[in-house]
């Protein structure tokens, strides 16, 4: 009994001593293994009368139960010691700036991105954000979308849990509900703004992706005229597509935000296969929809409707990636190939400006 107890303390002693898991192997054959100190213990018991093996039977197999977790223990603190060391030793300054020779690239929406905020800046745009898990009364209720209004079926969207405060979110179907946000925010026009950001609908395929990207435009002020949209729409198609002759046509359209509501298309020739070219052809591209936003949004947000009217628009802009850089399929935006990366990706250090080129 002593010499169990004994052997015991001395077996925990080493391994408590072992400084890596070669050491603590060693141990491990030197006590459990074939030939190991406990094994051969646990082997003398065949010898042992039945009045000795009931006394010495569960002293041998507490101690080889003992020496197993000991073990078990310790391999795990050896395991978490190593992670430690190489988590403190493989450290990365993400503030460092990248380095172009390990092919690291901008993703072409983060690059469209920032396109997009460099041709509103230039047009006295500031930028708007919202969450992406917004309130139920922002992405629907305060844009004249009641609940169980007929409109919130024209996105499908995801729902939150609703929360202990008994208010309701959902994943933002689109922007729009920074047009609420800017407008509380603001208390009072003007306002211009864009706010380009992450979007969810349950909906996929090679143009449809559950989590997409739009960019809101938003103007607020007195005097705002439908003449105010189009010119906006049509200075920021020429400065995204980079070229000076376009042509768009204004279809009749219905989002319960605007009044009157309008969808953008922009003339395109498609009749080359794998080329599309802008302000010429027989074909039309969809850009997204518009309108003047509806009196009610504005008096849901403490405006005066007689005093006060705006504009407002969100195009899709993973699809204006896909448009300007020739991507097929949306789906492939968010596969993170690295082959893919390489192939469409824009160089770390060329941030699009509108007097250096935006994506040269
Ligand atoms: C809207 O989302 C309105 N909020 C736009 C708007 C804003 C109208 C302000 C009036 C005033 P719509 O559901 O049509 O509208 O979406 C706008 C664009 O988002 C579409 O034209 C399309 O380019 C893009 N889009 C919509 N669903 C998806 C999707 N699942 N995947 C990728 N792009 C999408």
């Amino acid at each position: 009994m002593t010499d169990i107890a004994s052997l015991q303390s001395q077996i925990l002693a080493d391994i408590a001593a072992a400084g890596d898991e070669t050491a603590l192997d060693a141990v491990r054959v030197a006590t459990l293994g074939k030939k190991g100190s406990v094994s051969a213990l646990l082997a003398t018991m065949g010898k042992l009368s039945p009045e000795e093996r009931k006394v010495q039977g569960p002293l041998f197999n507490g101690l080889k139960d003992a020496v197993a977790e000991a073990i078990a223990v310790r391999k795990a603190e050896l395991a978490d010691a190593a992670l430690d060391a190489r988590l403190a030793s493989e450290t990365v300054d993400v503030t460092l700036p990248p380095a172009p020779e390990n092919g690291g690239t901008v993703h072409p929406i983060s690059q469209v991105l920032e396109e997009i905020t460099a041709i509103f800046a230039d047009l006295g745009f500031a930028v708007a954000e919202g969450p992406d898990v917004e309130f139920d009364d922002y992405n629907f209720t305060k844009l004249n979308i009641p609940p169980d209004h007929p409109a919130r079926q024209m996105q499908d969207t995801f729902y939150v849990s609703p929360q202990a405060d008994g208010s309701s979110h959902v994943l933002r179907t689109h922007t729009s509900p920074v047009q609420v946000r800017a407008m509380l925010a603001a208390g009072k026009p003007p306002i211009r703004v864009i706010s380009p950001g992450r979007t969810y609908r349950v909906d996929s395929d090679a143009t449809h992706s559950p989590m997409f990207h739009q960019v809101e435009a938003l103007v607020v002020d007195e005097g705002i005229h439908l003449g105010h949209l189009k010119w906006t729409v049509e200075e920021f198609c020429k400065a995204f597509f980079e070229i000076d002759q376009i042509e768009l046509r204004a279809r009749p359209s219905f989002f319960p935000f605007t009044e009157p509501s309008l969808e953008w298309d922009m003339r395109c020739d498609r009749s080359v296969p794998g080329q599309i070219r802008f302000g010429t052809g027989n074909d039309w591209l969809e850009l997204g929809g518009s309108g003047m936003v509806h009196r009610k949004v504005l008096e849901n947000c403490g405006f005066d409707a007689q005093k006060y009217t705006g504009f407002a628009f969100g195009f899709g802009l993973d699809r204006m990636a896909m448009l300007k850089y020739g991507i097929p399929d949306i789906r492939s935006f968010f596969e993170s190939d690295l082959r893919w990366l390489r192939h469409y990706g824009f160089a770390a250090l060329d941030i699009p400006t509108l007097d250096g080129g935006l994506s040269k």
